[in-house]
């Protein structure tokens, strides 16, 4: 039994497109502005799950498991799928652009949300986000996917943290076009990677 908690408006949505890519059979318990009531039963249920309190977490077959990339390395791990080669050194690359999305972009992310009222500090944080982003665009230059000509886990965790299936294929909150910021590369990529099936699917999900 696999089930997923968290909105699909949430980092949840990573976890949700890995099952939906691997094309698995799963509950989905859309927790989401339900856990802004400290005393709900869906917080109690949740804190008791993750103790960080957040979203996404899974249970499968009685393992819980927390943090959205470590989800999907343990599916990707658990049921075998072409998104997930199986040499050391690709798994060596998927772990690279997974963990890169997380500590370079993500917490960034997080930040730049928290100093959204503060214009200047806005700027500088979406001017450092967009060079850190040039190291993906980089990558993608004469590439199709991160790894070559097929769609893996590294495009699959890299996209889904930048662009949610309910963002329209723009980067994070601040919905920024890639092409718009000078990154042709990373804006062909990400369209192609949002127009799957998968992203189009999740963005009508609860
Ligand atoms: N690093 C974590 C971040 C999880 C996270 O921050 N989740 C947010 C939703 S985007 C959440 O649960 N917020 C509700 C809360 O903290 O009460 C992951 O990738 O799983």
């Amino acid at each position: 039994m696999l089930r997923l908690y968290g909105t699909s408006k949430s980092r949840a949505a990573r976890s949700i497109l890995a099952l939906e890519e691997l094309g698995l059979a799963y509950e989905h318990v859309p927790y989401g502005k339900d856990l802004r009531n400290p005393h709900s039963e869906h917080r109690k249920r949740l804190n008791s799950l993750n103790p960080n309190g957040h979203v996404p977490v899974l249970e499968h077959d009685g393992f819980v498991i927390w943090e959205s990339m470590a989800i999907n390395l343990y599916l990707a791990e658990t049921f075998a799928s072409d998104l997930w080669p199986a040499d050391a050194r690709s798994r060596g690359r998927i772990y690279q652009w997974s963990f890169w999305a997380q500590t370079e972009m993500d917490r960034k992310d997080w930040e730049s949300v928290r100093r959204s009222a503060d214009a200047d500090a806005l700027k500088k944080m979406t001017d450092a986000k967009i060079l850190t982003l040039s190291i993906l665009d980089h990558a993608l230059a004469d590439t199709k996917y991160l790894l070559g000509d097929s769609f893996t886990f590294a495009d699959l965790n890299v996209a889904s943290t930048l662009s949610q299936p309910n963002e329209e294929g723009r980067i994070d909150w601040q919905r920024l076009d890639p092409n718009e910021v000078g990154l042709p590369h990373l804006g062909d990529w990400l369209r192609r990677c949002t127009n799957r099936e998968s992203w189009q699917r999740v963005a009508r999900y609860e």
